[in-house]
């Protein structure tokens, strides 16, 4: 597949989200067919869209959700710090039914919405690379590694290629002072998904989503073959950010770690 090819059908999975809810707007320009699908109301399907309501917990619906398809954007899931039971439903007997089926169907490209908080608990003085050893900050983050490990053995046992993009903060707009280092533009997080559908042989590839922002935490430069060149910044935003938001105590792990607040969500389970 290249750029000046479409695939026949992709499917984007977490298509109600709100980054899903972006991307539904934005991959019909890389498919003829959009399937898009979501535990959640998707409302009516568009044309050239296929919607499918479907729990990733549920392995015959998904495998009948991934028939016809030749590559998936998997961004179905939880998003947040959660209990183990729900964060254990979408996100690893999820991605394990995803893979499962996209192996059974010939799938041969996957995007996988990965996360920052598979290495949140390095510092914010660190900057790190994506060969750092993860250093999950969470339930939520330790699933993200989950689905990063069976993305790596599917491509190793399977040959199915899949790019891991380890969003960092994908908003509207900054909404605080760690988001000056995690912010994607929504521009530039389409830029990367559409950079992963199409760069050749990307194998099993991790690589941070953020923009061209200032002040940088990570190092994508294992990830170049990917081609993804951020063109935002959250620089622009930072008088806003810096009136509206006053500085962290030294002492406060929420400004010390790149997880941020994260570093202290939860447990929820006694
Ligand atoms: P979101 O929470 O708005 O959307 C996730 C969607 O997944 C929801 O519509 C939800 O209904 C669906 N979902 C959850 N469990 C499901 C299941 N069992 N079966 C089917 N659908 C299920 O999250 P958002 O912000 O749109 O994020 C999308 C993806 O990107 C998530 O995987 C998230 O972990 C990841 N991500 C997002 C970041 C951001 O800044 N927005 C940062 C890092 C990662
Ligand atoms: C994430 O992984 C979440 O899905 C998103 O809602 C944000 O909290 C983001 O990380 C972040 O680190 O800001």
């Amino acid at each position: 597949m290249n750029e000046s090819q479409k695939y026949s059908r992709i499917l984007l999975t977490g298509a109600a989200g709100g980054l899903g809810k972006v991307l539904r707007q934005r991959l019909p320009a890389f498919a003829q067919t959009l399937r898009v699908s979501d535990r959640a109301d998707l409302g009516a399907a568009a044309p050239g869209e296929e919607a499918v309501v479907c729990d990733l917990a549920d392995r015959s619906a998904v495998h009948r959700l991934v028939e016809g398809v030749d590559a998936v954007v998997h961004f179905g899931g939880i998003s947040l710090e959660d209990r183990f039971e729900p964060i254990l439903q979408s996100n690893i007997v999820g991605v394990f039914n995803m893979y499962e089926a996209v192996r059974k169907h010939g799938v041969k490209r996957v995007v996988f919405a990965s996360s920052n908080h598979v290495t949140g608990f390095y510092k914010q003085t660190q900057k790190i690379d994506t060969a750092a050893p993860v250093r999950p900050d969470g339930l939520y983050g330790v699933s993200k590694c989950f689905g990063e490990n069976l993305s790596r053995f599917y491509f190793d046992r399977h040959g199915v290629e899949t790019v891991c993009l380890r969003i960092g903060s994908s908003f509207p707009v900054v909404k605080d002072r760690r988001m000056m280092a995690t912010y994607l533009s929504y521009d530039d997080l389409v830029e990367l998904v559409r950079c992963s559908l199409f760069a050749p042989d990307v194998g099993h590839t991790i690589i941070f989503g953020a923009s061209d922002n200032t002040t940088k935490w990570w190092d994508n430069s294992a990830a170049a073959h990917i081609g993804f060149k951020p063109k935002d910044s959250s620089e622009g935003q930072r008088a806003r950010v810096e009136s509206s938001s006053p500085p962290l105590q030294p002492n406060d792990p929420v400004g010390i770690y790149q997880g941020g607040a994260f570093v202290l969500a939860g447990p929820f389970d006694d």
